[in-house]
């Protein structure tokens, strides 16, 4: 091997970073190298090709992700707001029926106690509520009127009213003032306990009373004496439990029940503390000449009306004659979608429309047994 042979094989591994074929044959002679294809510069193009392809492919697969996300962003965006526009024109329909039934309840004369009506009013107003209005997008409406204040409410009745609605249940006296001290002082705002009552010292927990309105009959569960008395040991309530939600509410002002719109129960309970004859009562209020005159002797209007009925002794004291916290619940569906409108109407409102909306469940200020069923109800399904 003469130096001219060394050098061109020094010079073959000087391009390729590894030792050429040539290279390779004299330093280890049959070694694998000698097999390998030479790089050549159409291979190199070939590689150059390859990489650019791969690239290429690369690049169109990200951009294929990308569109595709975008894609479906746009059509979630799309639903999602097509959602909103048909929730907003339920609501606008129930807005509306909302104004229609105030609308009909302005025929009936009222005053700042409330609304003079009875329960058979209710039912004929039920049963045509929106008087052949409709909305124009096909919207279907439904309506559901009751009267809270037919019932006694727990959050506004004093102690003694308490007292009498507990003794009505069968409770003893001295039972029935603790448990109505107990209630007062969970729902009344101040810290100081009532003769029978119980305040936080009674408790001993944090949180205990409340101190505000109740909210639910679990709730009531937790003041001083009720669970014992008014629900079975898996927190449902009991018989006499259920007597007393048949005759109660934690909504309005309500401390006693109105007479012409307490349903039956409300006028048992009368009848056994007052001797008066729930049949009678409910004779007395049925309208005598409707539905063509609306200032029917059909409600009862005070104690002057009570007393031409031979009313018995302390019963106009037990009762109130208007209904001052009507509630509407308005529920508008069109295909998979539904609206709720949860709305309590008391009195205040205007020459046109008497009766004002006091609060509404969209706007989270019902709140009655289960609460999320009287706040949760603004719901799209
Ligand atoms: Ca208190």
């Amino acid at each position: 091997m003469n130096a001219m042979t060394v050098r061109n094989a020094e010079l073959g591994t000087r391009n390729s970073g590894r030792p050429s074929a040539a290279f390779a044959q004299i330093v280890c002679p049959g070694t694998p190298w000698s097999r390998r294809p030479i790089r050549t510069p159409q291979s190199a193009l070939r590689n150059r090709r390859g990489v650019a392809l791969l690239f290429t492919l690369g690049f169109v697969a990200l951009l294929a992700m990308l569109v595709t996300g975008l894609m479906a962003t746009l059509r979630t965006r799309l639903v999602e707001g097509e959602m909103r526009a048909q929730r907003s024109s339920l609501r606008l329909d129930a807005e509306s029926a909302l104004a229609v039934v105030r609308a009909r309840l302005a025929v009936f004369e009222s005053d700042a106690s409330g609304i003079y009506l009875n329960g058979a009013d209710l039912e004929l107003l039920e049963a045509d509520p929106l008087a052949g209005w409709a909305p124009a997008d096909g919207a279907t409406v439904t309506v559901r009127l009751s009267d809270a204040s037919a019932l006694v409410s727990l959050n506004s009745a004093r102690p003694r009213e308490l007292t009498a609605l507990f003794e009505d249940l069968g409770i003893s006296s001295d039972r029935a003032a603790s448990l109505a001290d107990c209630l007062a002082d969970w729902t009344d705002a101040n810290d100081t306990a009532r003769l029978n009552g119980a305040e936080a010292e009674a408790y001993g927990v944090p949180g205990k009373p409340a101190n505000r309105p109740l909210r639910s009959f679990a709730e009531l569960r937790q003041v001083k004496g009720f669970d014992e008395l008014f629900f079975a040991p898996d927190g449902t309530l009991n018989a006499t439990g259920r007597e007393l939600a048949a005759v109660s509410t934690f909504l309005g002002a309500n401390a006693r029940p109105n007479i012409n719109t307490a349903e039956e129960p409300i006028l048992r309970a009368l009848a056994a503390r007052t001797g008066a004859d729930p049949a009678t009562i409910l004779a007395l209020r049925t309208p005598l000449d409707y539905p063509n005159d609306r200032t029917h002797l059909g409600v009862l209007k005070n104690a002057g009306d009570l007393a031409q009925i031979g009313s018995p002794e302390g019963l106009a004291e037990r009762i109130a004659f208007a209904s001052s916290a009507l509630r509407a619940t308005i529920t508008v569906s069109k295909g998979d979608l539904r609206y709720t409108l949860d709305a309590l109407l008391a009195p205040g409102g205007s020459d046109s429309a008497p009766v004002a909306v006091s609060a509404r469940a969209d706007e989270g200020l019902l709140c009655e047994d289960p609460p999320e069923a009287a706040v949760v109800s603004t719901d799209a399904e």
